[in-house]
């Protein structure tokens, strides 16, 4: 399978992230990329293209067009009432017991379009963003062009990323966008698998309500796993939804055999949808040693993650999540591409 992969996600390099209490530095940071491609190339799992540039009319599809132009303009009017020496982010939410109107200053308007403190913006976080969004939209293309496979090397990562909402270092949806994509050049159902230690809550906002994308998402638990609100297993969609999403939360501490227990679970729901393709949100921060997420799956165990993607049959895009033990990523990351290839 093709990798695409821009070097424009060098753009977005957060200063610090609020970890803690402290401004630390970030565990989302570009080395994570180059790790993942370096492993990537090492590999012969096939070429690296550069991202074609797809425009925001694919992300009006997914997100708010408000919200895309807020993106476009938060880092300039930022510096209109703040220096350049810190990066923009957000401080006080529209919570319980609030109102939600939008608010002109910018620091409102962070907020109003966030939901946590820990997703700074900075002044190439929007080029960044759109570049790695044309990554995934580069390989819908791929797909739609007849490839089985291809894996779009996005970062900033994207499921976290709502309708209006930012977050969890995400800010657009990559793979809700390519699966809207897919669909908008005649494919009839998508699934999408999340495999992320985090809930992809932004994927499970975007298609609450429809019946063409099956989401279905494996994550620590919300009852003590970021984002904490949603991800429960009774969150089932709604409307034409109802049933088209399927979450598993998981305990601190699951090993690969509940693990697979559970992706296969979520597989026969994926087989059942008969998809015309699958979005994989891929997330490798499932490994024992990532430093901020609990569960133990172990280095041999992403190739069996991959195999058990390939045995759906079905054209798979493989979009980039999370993963943060950048001395694993990219051997894990690579482990699931070949894991697929290999089936
Ligand atoms: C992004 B992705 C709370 C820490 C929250 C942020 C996690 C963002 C994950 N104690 N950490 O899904 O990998
Ligand atoms: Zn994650």
């Amino acid at each position: 399978m093709q990798t695409v992969y821009t070097e424009a996600h060098r753009l977005h390099h957060a200063r610090g992230e609020l970890i803690d209490g402290a401004l630390r530095p970030p565990f989302e940071k570009p080395e994570r990329a180059d790790l993942v491609l370096a492993a990537v190339r090492a590999t012969a799992l096939g070429d690296v293209l550069a991202p074609t540039a797809h425009g925001i009319e694919p992300l009006t599809r997914v997100h708010d067009e408000r919200f895309l132009a807020f993106l476009q303009e938060a880092w300039a009017l930022w510096l209109e009432e703040h220096t350049d020496e810190t990066d923009a982010l957000p401080l006080a939410w529209p919570v319980r017991r609030m109102g939600q109107r939008e608010p002109q200053a910018i620091d409102g308007r962070l907020s109003y379009f966030s939901f946590d403190a820990f997703s700074p913006i900075m002044f190439g976080t929007a080029e960044a963003v759109l570049a790695s969004a044309d990554v995934a939209l580069t390989g819908v293309d791929l797909l739609l062009a007849g490839d089985r496979a291809a894996f779009c090397l996005c970062r900033p990562p994207g499921h976290h990323a709502a309708l209006d909402l930012y977050g969890g270092y995400c800010f657009v949806n990559n793979a809700s966008a390519a699966a809207q994509a897919l669909l908008d050049h005649g494919m009839v159902r998508v699934a999408v698998v999340d495999v992320d230690y985090h809930h992809g809550n932004g994927t499970q906002d975007i298609f609450w309500e429809r019946g063409d994308v099956l989401v279905t998402n494996l994550h620590g638990d919300p009852r003590q796993e970021y984002p904490f609100f949603t991800g429960y297993a009774d969150e089932r969609g709604a409307g034409a939804g109802v049933d088209a999403n399927r979450n598993y939360p998981l305990p601190m501490g699951t090993r690969a055999p509940a693990w697979f227990t559970a992706l296969d679970d979520a597989l026969g729901h994926v087989r059942a949808f008969t998809p015309d393709a699958v979005v994989v949100s891929l997330g490798v921060d499932t490994y024992k040693d990532d430093p901020i997420s609990c569960f133990e799956l172990e280095t041999s165990d992403y190739p069996v993650l991959g195999a058990r993607l390939a045995d759906l049959g079905v054209p798979t895009l493989f979009v980039m999540e999370g993963g943060y033990a950048v001395e694993a990523i990219g051997t894990n990351v690579a482990g699931v591409l070949t894991g697929f290839e290999g089936a």
